[in-house]
């Protein structure tokens, strides 16, 4: 069995450790989200909460995130400092036995949905991606320069019908999910400010001569530059993958397929530069075939998200149940499971790969309840159950 770990958001959190134990969850994941981007996170910070944790009979599987500066990505001026302070994280987590650690690539903005509040036929209530509408949002509310060059014919005539039947209030609001209210929460880099859009726009702007190939460049280079220190402590770097896995904003995206994940396990030979299998995102492309990532990169897996999406068309999506989306779970956890063996069979000692169950519809008394957009008591703890349930059934199967 994979371990099962819940993402908790600190204490801040109105979910307890206490009532997160009694659901069966065995590690948690977490970060030091007091601390701003691109400063060191401190040994005695980094042992309160892991004390905290064990305290509560459960260990610290893994730090989601230690989030890499916007400096990093885009190798400007203030990139070495950058880097010193998140070698200096690396250490002070390692001298701490942290031994996983999730991160992204993704320039800008972590994740994006146009809908926090989509209502599915059975009255839950789920996030969704509506591309026409992402596309109104970037020509003609945050009118990126030249943004209207990044869409076909057919997306644009409906961006424009989308932006018609919007009210001020709708526009407004749109932004700001986007912006600020899905990326505030989990270290975003725009923040609450009033001129949030003018903001956005000028760390757009920081990209416009990076393309994938300069961004793989810079990957490398913060790997080529880390890892030896996530060597010297074992710790296991995990790099997420692109939500939605394409190119959005007119910026590069270089985590997106099982392509993408082979040439980043190779910019460092170490299997410690790993990488976050996140179903859900991934399954966004039709094309990505989750047996065939755990056969070619299997090895290098640390971490797993395990969510499904359900496409409506082309690139628009929403979050469906964890079983019921456009993911055979079944095939994805038996592989995952078979990966499990193999490492038992090589004598690796990191062979329980931590999952959480990655975001959750909002049901029943999720309604009645504060929690940050995807990360719902109910939803998640439905997902967290199902994907448990199927999990034992497939490993007494295998391991009989
Ligand atoms: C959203 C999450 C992401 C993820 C980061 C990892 O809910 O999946 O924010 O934590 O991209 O670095």
């Amino acid at each position: 069995m994979l371990e099962k770990t819940w993402r908790w958001f600190g204490e801040k959190d109105n979910i307890t450790l206490a009532e997160i134990r009694q659901m069966g969850v065995e590690g948690i994941v977490t970060a030091l989200h007091h601390i701003p981007n691109g400063e060191v996170w401190p040994v005695d910070e980094i042992m309160k909460v892991k004390n905290l944790i064990e305290e509560h009979g459960m260990r610290w599987s893994v730090v989601e995130s230690l989030p890499v500066s916007e400096g990093i990505k885009t190798g400007n001026d203030d990139r070495e400092r950058l880097l010193e302070n998140y070698k200096i994280s690396l250490e002070n987590l390692g001298k701490c036995g942290i031994d996983t650690i999730c991160y992204n690539f993704m320039p800008v903005l972590d994740w994006a949905r146009t809908d926090i509040k989509h209502k599915l036929n059975n009255g839950a209530e789920s996030m969704y991606f509506d591309y026409p509408t992402f596309a109104a949002f970037d020509i003609f509310i945050l009118k990126r320069p030249n943004a209207e060059k990044d869409y076909s014919d057919d997306i644009l005539a409906k961006a424009k019908e989308v932006y018609a039947e919007m009210s001020e209030e709708e526009r407004e609001n749109l932004a700001y999910n986007i912006i600020v209210l899905t990326q505030g929460f989990i270290d975003g880099t725009v923040g609450d400010s009033a001129n949030y859009k003018e903001l956005f726009l000028s760390f757009l702007d920081n990209y416009k001569d990076i393309d994938s190939n300069k961004l793989k460049e810079n990957l490398k280079y913060f790997l080529n530059d880390i890892m030896p220190v996530a060597d010297k402590y074992d710790i296991k770097m995990s790099i997420h993958p692109d939500d939605p896995p394409f190119p959005v904003l007119g910026l590069p995206r270089i985590v997106s397929t099982q392509a993408d994940f082979e040439e980043i396990t190779k910019m460092y030979p170490s299997t410690n530069n790993g990488v976050t299998l996140c179903a859900g995102s991934l399954s966004v492309i039709p094309e990505n075939n989750f047996g065939s990532i755990v056969d070619s990169i299997g090895s290098h897996i640390h971490f797993v998200h395990l969510r499904a999406s359900r496409q409506i068309d082309g690139r628009s999506f929403y979050e469906a149940d964890h079983l019921t989306g456009s993911v055979n779970m079944y095939e994805l956890i038996k592989a995952l499971l078979k990966e499990q063996n193999k490492r038992k069979s090589e004598g690796r000692e990191d062979i329980r790969m931590p999952f959480r169950p990655d975001h959750g519809n909002k049901i029943l008394d999720d309604f009645n309840r504060k929690s940050n957009p995807g990360y719902p008591l109910y939803g998640r703890l439905k997902g967290l159950s199902e994907i448990t349930g199927m999990m034992t059934a497939i490993d007494c199967e295998l391991n009989k």
